[in-house]
């Protein structure tokens, strides 16, 4: 019979073996088709984190899976036998601290890894609040998202203010999306840009992305807010400098005559339940 130090080694030895084979899986095979895909610089480096995340993860999988597969098949009661338990076990501190010492550095290397990806993309596409601690350089472009039970709005504060039913933004530029809500909490999800982030009534969220190319993408609402909650999505488009001019032209004269009705542009709206357009 073996001894439980060399269990030990052979469990160590198979988990090794293990992440040998199946990390550069992870890394080269797995790891380019995570979510949420290169659209946008931001959702690039999600993929990146999300590779990352697997990668920490994959000794730690391994282990847990050579140690299953390992009591399956050596621990196993011979036929016939009867089933007795073992010797009572009262601690093990090498492998205590082994597994706390492992953990915890795993957890401290993410906490840290994570904080310096969120600085550098400049909130990575998370809502920052009202004031981003991250903020891109240069020029951004406002686009204010506004959501509702049960449709998602937008206003454009440097074209006058115009409020569209669909999102349209410029290739190639720093968006600054303003995001709020009108009465539940809604989130606002644009999936390939990498963009994800809450709608709270009074609140103006914060959300920076940088477009690439002319694209479509995918919008939903990804806080349960209500009946027809998994209705509300949306396809938004991005879409050449020319283009965008040509269709932002069109949109405020459009929606020109009913301008007046429209609120004055503001970081977060309390509807009025008494005003009557009139
Ligand atoms: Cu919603």
């Amino acid at each position: 019979m073996w001894s439980s130090r060399s269990h030990g080694q052979r469990i160590a030895a198979l988990t090794v073996i293990g992440t040998a084979i199946v990390l550069p899986l992870v890394v080269f095979v797995l790891g380019p088709h995570m979510p949420p895909g290169k659209g946008t610089p931001v959702a690039s480096s999600q993929v990146t984190d999300n590779t990352v995340l697997l990668v920490v993860m994959t000794p730690f999988t391994m282990f847990i899976l050579a140690y299953l597969a390992y009591a399956l098949v050596v621990f196993r009661a011979p036929k016939g036998e009867e089933i007795v338990d073992g010797a009572p076990m009262r601690g093990h501190f090498k492998s205590q601290v082994a597994w706390l010492a492992t953990t915890t550095a795993a957890v401290l290397f993410l906490a840290i890894f994570g904080t310096t990806e969120l600085l550098a993309d400049n909130g990575a596409g998370g809502g920052g609040g009202p004031n981003p601690v991250a903020k891109p350089s240069g020029a951004v472009f406002p686009v204010q998202v506004i959501a509702q039970q049960w449709e998602f709005t937008y206003r454009y504060p440097t074209y006058g203010g115009v409020e569209t039913a669909t999102l349209v933004l410029p290739a190639g530029r720093q968006i600054a999306f303003h995001v709020t809500s009108l009465d539940a909490i809604h989130s606002f999800w644009a999936y390939q840009l990498g963009v994800k982030a809450d709608a709270n009534p009074g609140v103006d969220n914060v959300a920076y992305v940088r477009t690439k190319n002319p694209s479509t993408f995918q919008i939903r609402c990804a806080e349960l807010c209500g009946l027809w909650h998994g209705y509300m999505s949306d396809t938004g488009r991005v879409v050449s400098a020319a283009d965008f001019a040509t269709w932002i032209a069109a949109r405020r004269r459009q929606f020109a005559p009913s301008m007046k009705y429209l609120p004055k542009y503001a970081p977060s709206y309390a509807p009025d339940p008494t005003f009557r357009a009139g």
